[in-house]
């Protein structure tokens, strides 16, 4: 892809960066070989990221404290979708990412293919050799709990599977921008996104890349950044689909209690005594089934209520 025409079709580079120094400048540099518009989130950076960004020729946004990597990634999209820019490719900012992919991440934006792109690191046998072994099972479970019923829609129509959802090399068309809409301040945020292109029935399609894993230890450990997506997910699904996850079940354990109740009836006129084990499964089943019920009721009403512009 010829590069000129990237820089004129209001391509931006969003980078989130947290104390990544040693790096920023250079990916910076090298980001801007594509457009002129780099923007870094200065997450509450205590180093001098924010200084070097800018001085490398970046717009920094900075947040006043830390607050995460799905807020910075919020911060870019709301900022490139307010100054009607875009497409918007994001890349990491510790020097990770190969930079001169990103042509290869807007092509399929740019030509319609893809609303999203994801840079995966395994799609090319050769790319994942450099992925430390536990870092790999890491990535696959996350990208098979994250990615359920997200798929690939190649241009004949047929589907494949994502093979890394929790890439951080993407690309947004302007369509894309618009739908987004993160809520997860961490490292959760990768997958929302994934979630939120289903809902939004957003194409994506994944790019091979490869990633530098020399000398890398994750700034937020493996184990806390797993949870923090497996977390992201439970939340998401508990706001989206509220009444599926707490009414339907809460409705199955109403109807399972009142069935219980008739049955208790039917022992004790059997046998002349409360029988106390189905007396406290009625009364557990009865109960915790409306109490989840009216949750998942309540949390529709004000989900939609929001949607709406009530609140
Ligand atoms: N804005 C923001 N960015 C963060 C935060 N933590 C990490 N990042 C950035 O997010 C990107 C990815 O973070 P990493 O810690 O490298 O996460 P990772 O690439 O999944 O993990 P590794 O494989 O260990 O590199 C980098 O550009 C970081 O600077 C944070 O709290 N806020
Ligand atoms: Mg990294």
């Amino acid at each position: 892809m010829i590069l000129e025409p990237l820089k004129k079709m209001n391509t931006v580079v969003g980078i989130p960066a947290y104390n990544e120094e040693n790096t920023i400048a250079s990916i910076v540099l090298k980001a801007k070989r594509y457009t002129d518009e780099v923007i870094v989130v200065d997450d509450g950076s205590s180093d001098e990221t924010a200084e070097l960004a800018e001085e490398a020729g970046a717009k920094v946004i900075k947040h006043g404290k830390n607050k995460g990597y799905g807020a910075s990634l919020r911060t870019l999209i709301l900022y490139v979708r307010d100054k009607k820019n875009g497409p918007l490719v994001i890349i990491d900012a510790d020097a990770q990412h190969p930079v001169n992919k990103i042509p290869d991440l807007l092509e399929k934006i740019l030509n319609g293919e893809a609303d999203i792109t994801i840079g995966s690191r395994f799609l090319n046998k050769e790319d994942k050799k450099d992925i430390p072994m536990y870092r790999r099972f890491g990535i696959k479970v996350l990208t098979w709990l994250s990615t359920n019923r997200v798929v690939i829609t190649m241009p004949d129509g047929s589907v494949k599977k994502i093979t890394d959802g929790q890439s951080g090399f993407r690309a947004f068309s302007r369509k894309a921008l618009e739908k987004i809409d993160l809520r997860e301040p961490g490292m959760g945020a990768s997958a929302e996104i994934l979630m939120e292109a289903k809902s939004s029935k957003l194409k994506i399609q994944e790019v091979p890349i490869t990633v530098s894993y020399e000398g890398k230890t994750s700034s937020e450990r493996p184990l806390t950044h797993g949870l923090g997506v497996i977390g992201s997910m439970i939340r998401y699904v508990e706001t989206k689909h509220s009444l599926l996850s707490f009414g339907v079940p809460g409705l199955a354990a109403f109807l399972l209690g009142i069935y219980m109740g008739i049955r208790t009836v039917l022992i004790y006129n059997d046998i002349g005594y409360w029988p106390i084990g189905h007396v406290f499964a009625t009364v557990l089943l009865f109960f915790g089934g409306m109490a989840a019920g009216m949750t998942g009721l309540i949390l529709h009403a004000i989900i939609n209520a929001h949607r709406r512009g009530y609140d």
